[in-house]
């Protein structure tokens, strides 16, 4: 596109919200600072470097669209390629398998720092943060029950697994001179009813008290609830309330994931009450089409009532986003970038939302100009403002980049089979 003609729809954009008392400048600044956690296993559909076993645990990454990333190279090369089409710095969600086993077996509980060393210096190379998972799945002990097992030896494993995890989180947040966030989401759950409800989130109490033991400075921790997983309909351990309650126990971060409520509840409505009692709130932000499919991301209601949220709790530095979809159907790198942007997009529209009066308006019970201001601001010219964002960044404005992402398909991901 044009460049003269993003800069005067920008400055014609600008007056626009001048005019309403918003600063699309400030806006800009304020997103640039913005930094999602992308999800490393969307380039890969939750495969991973440690076996090539099936995905367990409940989750599922439908479709077989061709050029998945089958090694750690192509992994970082389509990380990168997406990357280059997001405005902002970013940063790289990873999952314990995919480690730099270096061609070797290392089961979950013999894991250490050592096999994030690759990963830890490409990091640094491309001025990349790194966050962590532990992972509870796909691993011949998963089962229906990991850290919540009453079987000891099963659940010292994990409990050994998650430590140690906890330790790797700690050495990348040291190294990179930033909080490493750590991401703890276990399937555990019941398919059919169960009669112990209580035993094993009692259990899984326990085993989080013994995880959390060792005090670290350099990572958080934070906890992930959701409602079922497929093959594990009928209970889940880790349910919001147990981790809500656990969170705001323990001080740890609770995560919240779109795709883990039930269908008709507002995430963006938690984040208030969780922000009183809990330090921090860490998001997936997904697209939950009739169940926790995790589709793409795209700039819905749900994920622009999520950013206006953690705008207007002013809590942009005490929530995390990450992203958490997987889409096997459609091009991967593709995939990446459509749901980066449209969380930024949604996280602008919130940054530009003429907050001062809307609350003069409310505090003065004038509900009408309240309404009928949200109703305009919707369709305030934002876009301009979103290329002029692109333009600045240096990555395609608009569609462009789905050229530039079928140029890769063509040349690289294509050739993979
Ligand atoms: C699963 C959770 C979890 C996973 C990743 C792979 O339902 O959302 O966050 O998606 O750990
Ligand atoms: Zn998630």
């Amino acid at each position: 596109m044009k460049e003269e003609l993003i800069v005067k729809a920008y400055e014609v954009a600008k007056e626009r919200y001048a005019a309403i008392g918003m600063d699309t400048d400030k806006a800009m600044d304020a997103l640039q600072k913005v930094q999602l956690s992308l999800h490393c296993w969307q380039a890969d559909d939750v495969t991973g470097f440690e076996s090539a076993g099936e995905l367990t645990g409940g989750i599922q990454a439908t479709g077989n669209y061709p050029g998945k990333a089958r090694n750690i190279e192509e992994l970082r090369q389509d990380v990168l390629k997406a990357a280059s089409y997001i405005p902002g710095n970013h940063r790289l969600n990873l999952h314990e398998i995919y480690g730099d086993f270096g061609g070797q077996f290392v089961d979950r509980d013999q894991v250490e720092p050592k096999h994030f060393e690759s990963w830890m210096q490409w990091a640094a190379e491309h001025n990349m943060k790194l966050d962590f998972n532990s992972t509870s799945f796909s691993h011949p002990k998963s089962g229906s029950l990991s850290l919540s097992n009453p079987d000891k030896s099963i659940r010292d494993f994990w409990i050994e697994h998650t430590k140690r995890c906890r330790a790797i989180a700690e050495e990348m947040g040291k190294r990179q001179g930033d909080p490493c966030i750590m991401n703890l989401w276990i399937h555990d759950g019941s398919k059919d009813i169960t009669v112990n409800r209580m035993k094993y989130r009692e259990i899984l109490k326990n085993s989080l008290d013994e995880i959390f033991a060792t005090e670290y400075k350099n990572m958080k921790d934070c906890v992930e609830s959701k409602v079922f997983g497929i093959g594990l309909e009928s209970y889940t351990v880790g349910s919001s309330d147990f981790y809500t309650a656990y969170g705001a126990s323990h001080n740890k971060i609770v995560t919240l994931d779109t795709g883990h409520f039930h269908p008709t509840e507002s995430v963006a409505d938690k984040l208030s009450s969780l922000l009183l009692f809990i330090p921090e709130v860490m998001l997936h932000v997904s697209r939950p089409v009739r169940w926790d499919s995790d589709h793409v991301t795209i700039m819905n209601d749900d994920t622009l009532d999520l950013c206006k949220e953690i705008v207007r709790c002013d809590a942009l530095d005490r929530v995390h986003i990450g992203l958490d979809y997987f889409d096997a159907s459609i091009n991967r790198i593709g995939a990446y970038v459509i749901g980066s942007r449209a969380t930024q997009k949604c996280m602008l529209q919130a940054l530009l939302e003429p907050l001062d009066t809307l609350r003069k308006y409310e505090a003065n019970d004038q509900g009408f100009e309240r309404l009928a201001l949200l109703e305009e601001a919707k369709s305030l010219p934002w876009n301009a403002v979103w290329d002029m964002f692109c333009l600045k960044n240096n990555v395609p404005v608009g569609e462009e980049f789905i050229a530039e992402v079928e140029k890769y398909e063509a040349e690289v991901t294509s050739k993979r089979n």
